[in-house]
């Protein structure tokens, strides 16, 4: 088993359906549920499934996601078939080219959504300290609408279910989008809060939303004021910009807020090179955030959920990393010799077939100006430290 063995003290689960990676949003579409395949060819070639328990989810019935979705817009998402692009009800639903309707598309939203849930489920059981969903994090998917590549908000189910057990769920999200969909589920309450890192443009960048003084409703009577928290970015932030304010911004909301499950959206499109984003983010740096919140959480339950990541081969030796975070084992730079898809990391740029080919080697091809000044960060900081003074643990 490559002397890859199970963490002492306690348990992770694996939550994983292989059918989500045959579907296709189509022509160029950016997201590719291929990268999962790559993803799993990794951890299962370096033998991380040794060291967890790894399950074979089922996809969510109709009545699950009505627990958060409407049942129009889901009987919808489940009849619509190619064709109906001129029908009132894809506009009104929100679909069109970045949500668009292709064949499978309910298997495909059903699966990854029954892998979160099921994972949640894992960790309310008490089956599971940290449970692992790389196929969900789809954040941007709100009640009756598709939005940014996303259809069914399988975080938002999984919270619901935590919130069963748990009295304060934290909602943490590194993908270099703004989580809107989870923020404005969970706007009014006070027992999820939610901590969006992001590249911030209001008018140039999707979604829009996210800025450092959305912090929740603007009624400071209602329960939720204070507790959405923002940290909206520019291009070009570097590996130790990002893990210094990860570390102080996340860090004094966990010991302020106390949560006792932590979620944890892990988009791989905050790296350098993806073809969304625009940091600068090596693979050791995204990996730093989850090890820094795995060391907060040895009284917490744990989900760690995928996200966006649009240039496949990075997202899968990220996400790879991360599992083996998760576990507490430490892989060698030498891809496993017989994977599949072996070709798929040997590339010019940033191939070789190693698995932390641009772990410190910046600058890349597609290397981003940092806007990021000292003063700009230290502002960022004290806004979040002014607004945990409003929360109570
Ligand atoms: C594409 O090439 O900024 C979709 C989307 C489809 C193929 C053929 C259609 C060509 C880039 C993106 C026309 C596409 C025009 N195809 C898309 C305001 C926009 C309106 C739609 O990581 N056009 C919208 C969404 C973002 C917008 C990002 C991130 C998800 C997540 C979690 C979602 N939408 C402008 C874009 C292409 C496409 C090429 C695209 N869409 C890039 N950014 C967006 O947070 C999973
Ligand atoms: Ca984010
Ligand atoms: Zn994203």
């Amino acid at each position: 088993s490559n002397g890859i063995e199970r963490p002492k003290g306690y348990t992770v689960s694996f939550h994983y359906n292989p059918r989500v990676e045959d579907h296709h949003f189509g022509g160029k579409h950016p997201m590719k549920p291929w990268r999962l395949t790559l993803t799993k060819q990794l951890v299962l070639g370096y033998g991380l499934q040794f060291a967890m328990d790894m399950w074979q989810s089922s996809a969510s019935t109709k009545v699950d996601l009505a627990r958060f979705h409407d049942v129009g817009y889901l009987d919808f998402l489940q009849r619509v078939t190619r064709g109906d692009e001129k029908s009132e009800l894809f506009q009104k639903f929100q679909f069109g080219d970045d949500c668009p309707i292709f064949e499978g598309m309910w298997e495909y939203c059903t699966l990854y959504a029954g892998a979160s849930v099921h994972a949640a489920e894992k960790l309310v059981t008490d089956q599971s300290d940290i449970a692992i969903n790389w196929s969900g994090g789809l954040h941007h998917a709100k009640k009756m609408q598709a939005s940014g590549f996303c259809y069914i908000n399988d975080i938002v189910l999984a919270i619901q279910d935590l919130l069963t057990q748990h009295p304060r769920v934290m909602y943490i999200d590194i993908d270099v989008h703004h989580g809107d969909g989870v923020e404005q589920a969970f706007w009014s309450t006070d027992r999820v809060l939610t901590l969006s890192y992001h590249k911030f443009d209001y008018q140039n960048f999707f979604p829009g939303t996210g800025a450092l003084d959305d912090t929740g409703p603007a009624d400071i009577a209602n329960p939720g004021a204070h507790y959405s928290l923002n940290v909206p970015l520019r291009d070009g932030i570097e590996d130790m910009q990002y893990i210094k304010l990860f570390h102080s911004t996340c860090g004094a909301c966990i010991n302020h807020y106390d949560p006792t499950a932590i979620v944890l959206q892990c988009g791989a499109d905050s790296l350098g090179g993806d073809r969304l984003g625009k940091f600068n983010l090596n693979i050791r740096a995204h990996g730093a955030c989850v090890e820094f919140v795995k060391r907060q959480c040895h009284n917490r339950k744990l989900l760690i959920i995928g996200g966006g990541g649009y240039t496949p081969r990075n997202v899968a030796r990220t996400w790879c990393h991360e599992t083996s975070l998760c576990v507490g084992a430490s892989l060698r730079d030498e891809l496993p010799n017989h994977i599949p898809y072996r070709r798929a990391f040997e590339t010019p740029v940033n191939g070789d077939g190693r698995l932390y080919p641009r772990l410190d080697n910046l600058p890349s091809p597609k290397h981003h100006v940092n806007e990021h000044t000292e003063e700009y960060l230290r502002q960022i900081e004290e806004n979040i430290y002014e607004q945990l003074r409003y929360i109570k643990g």
